[in-house]
Order: structure tokens, then C-alpha cells, then sequence
């Protein structure tokens, strides 16, 4: 059986799990309404101001470092900067759309996601890596590896849809719990590695030699990652995430994608959203957008949202 016949398959057997018409009727009506959202959760907001989150400053020196680790490498890591003041509450958003049943990127109507990257430390880095005036690509999703031994979450990959191999874009991802080896952290294959040629232009290819996969394992890194801190990469990295050897709290995270100034963005990375001191949060209505896209686009990385498709679908044809 070809790779297509075993994609046809497997989308027949999650679309047999769709939720039925009236139950997203219903879902449909919550997801409009911003006051179903933050009846959630006691003290959250959908506003256009961004809240201040509480945010340790980096090491004096840091933001070099960043920006030579992904000019060298591909990627950096950049220290706890978000202190368990922030996490806490962005966690609690996550754990309440859990609850509610929606797919955690639904937290994304909440200004605290937002906040994340509208902090100094992510501005610096974003300044640093893609220089000013770079804005944010409206592809946001929350990352969860559940609890479970063997769950992972995404395969390797490099960033941008109709982006691919695109360049002065870098992506963001904050760990909400801690990251470790054995709940499944980031790996990644430096781009300075040897081996990251084996993957270099046409990297999709069928097939590889046995001596190439063996210098491609010699390459991964893993990336353990402290809760409130964050990895950056950028659009010509391989990344992946780990698989869990056991229990214990589900691995969680953010990620953002931003483009500098001087790129053209693909068709897919419209509406680019402003985000220096001063610009206001996307709007209500845009984030249940950008939402519903991610669900579209990224129920192929991440089986569990599939069900939510035709969810997605309508939030994106209807209007309030
Ligand atoms: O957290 C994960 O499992 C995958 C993150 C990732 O690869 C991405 O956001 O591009």
C-alpha cells in the first residue's frame, strides 16, 4: 500500500470520529461568544491591550548569544524568562479549554497567549534575529504531549507552509511545563552538523542510505527545556519532538512564527499582525480565525484536533 492509500485510510477512520452537526452548531455559538470564554475562567480577559506578564530579565549578553545560535546553527535556546507567576496563569487557560472540551489552541482567544511574545525578552530576540519592525505570522497553536508513555508530538519537519525554505523568519516556542527527555522535548539537527546536508534542498526524498541515516542520528540534539523558557528556530531547521518514556505532566508549549521586515509573506502568512510597543492585540474575531487555520493546517501533525475540522470550517465561513 502506497503512502497516499495509507493517508486516505487514516483520514476515514478519524473523519468517523467527527463531532455530529448539532454539537458544532452548538460549539460554534460558544466560540463567538467572548463572554463563554471568560466565564472559563475566572480573571481572564479578550480585550485589544496587551496585559503586562510578570518576566525575569534575561543575563546581560543573552540576546547575542541567541542571535549567534541561530545565525550558526538554526536555533537557540533562550533561558527561563517567563516566572511561574505568568505560567501559572497561562496554564490555567490551557486547562480550562481542555475542560471545556476544545482543542487547547483555543486558548488563543486569550490576551495572555498573546502577551507571551509581546514581552521585552521576545522582543529583543526577535529584533536581534529578523532586525526592526519584524511582525508576527498569524500561526499560533498550543502544543500538548499528553500524559501518556509513547506520545509525541510532532514529527520532524521544517517551518512555513507555502513558506518552505523561506528565510528572515524565525519561529518561537515557549515551554508552559518543563520540557525533558522523557516527556518528549524538542530535537533538533543543527544546520553547522555535518550531516544537516543530507537533508538540504530536497529533503521530502523517499529514500536515503543506511550510512546517511546513521550520520543523520549522530546529528540530533535533544533540547530539554525549563518551563518559562523558550527555543527559537528558524525556517531551515529540522525539528522534532521526542517521544515519552512514561507518565507525569503533560509536556506543554507555545509557538509563534514571526517574518523580518524585508520578506514577502506567502499567501498563508496574511494578515501579518503589528506587534511593537504600543500595537493592539488581533481581534477577537481574527484569533478564532487564526485558530480555526492552525486546526486546518495542522490536524496533519497533530492527530488529535482532526475531529475539530469541520468546526474550523465553520468558524471560518461564518461571520458574527
Ligand atoms: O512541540 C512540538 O511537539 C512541535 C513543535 C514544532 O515542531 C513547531 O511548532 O514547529
Amino acid at each position: 500500500m502506497d503512502q497516499a492509500a495509507r493517508r486516505s485510510i487514516a483520514e476515514q477512520m478519524l473523519a468517523e470520529r467527527a463531532i455530529d452537526a448539532p454539537a458544532i452548531a452548538d460549539r460554534v455559538n460558544c466560540c463567538f461568544s467572548p463572554d463563554y470564554w471568560t466565564s472559563l475562567v475566572p480573571g481572564s480577559s479578550i480585550a485589544l491591550a496587551p496585559p503586562a506578564l510578570p518576566e525575569r530579565p534575561l543575563p546581560p549578553g543573552e540576546m547575542v548569544a541567541v542571535a549567534r545560535g541561530v545565525e550558526e546553527h538554526g536555533y537557540a535556546a533562550i533561558p527561563v524568562f517567563l516566572p511561574d507567576a505568568a505560567l501559572a496563569p497561562l496554564n490555567s487557560l490551557v486547562d480550562a479549554v481542555v475542560a471545556a472540551q476544545f482543542p487547547p489552541v483555543f486558548a488563543f482567544v486569550y490576551d495572555a497567549l498573546w502577551s507571551t511574545v509581546r514581552t521585552t525578552t521576545v522582543r529583543a530576540v526577535v529584533d536581534r534575529t529578523l532586525g526592526p519592525a519584524a511582525r508576527q505570522v498569524p500561526h499560533v497553536w498550543v502544543h500538548v504531549v499528553p500524559s501518556v508513555a509513547g506520545a509525541r508530538g510532532w514529527a520532524p519537519h521544517k517551518d512555513g507552509g507555502l513558506a518552505t525554505r523561506a528565510t528572515s523568519r524565525l519561529s518561537i516556542w515557549i515551554a508552559l511545563t518543563d520540557a525533558t527527555i522523557d516527556n518528549g522535548c524538542m530535537y533538533v539537527l543543527p544546520r553547522s552538523h555535518p550531516s544537516a546536508r543530507v537533508l538540504d534542498g530536497n529533503w521530502h526524498a523517499d529514500t536515503i542510505g543506511v550510512a546517511q541515516a546513521v550520520e543523520l542520528l549522530s546529528g540530533a540534539r535533544a533540547l530539554p527545556a525549563a518551563a518559562g523558557s523558550a527555543l527559537v528556530w528558524d525556517f531551515d531547521l529540522v525539528h522534532w519532538s521526542g517521544a515519552r518514556t512514561g507518565g507525569g505532566v503533560a509536556r506543554r508549549s507555545l509557538s509563534f512564527e514571526f517574518i523580518g521586515a524585508d520578506a514577502e509573506p506567502a499567501a498563508d502568512e496574511r494578515p501579518l499582525i503589528a506587534c511593537g510597543p504600543g500595537d493592539p492585540l488581533p481581534s477577537f474575531e481574527s484569533r478564532l480565525r487564526f485558530i480555526a487555520a492552525g486546526i486546518l493546517q495542522y490536524s496533519k501533525h497533530d492527530a488529535s484536533v482532526y475531529k475539530f475540522r469541520p468546526l474550523a470550517e465553520q468558524l471560518l465561513t461564518r461571520t458574527v
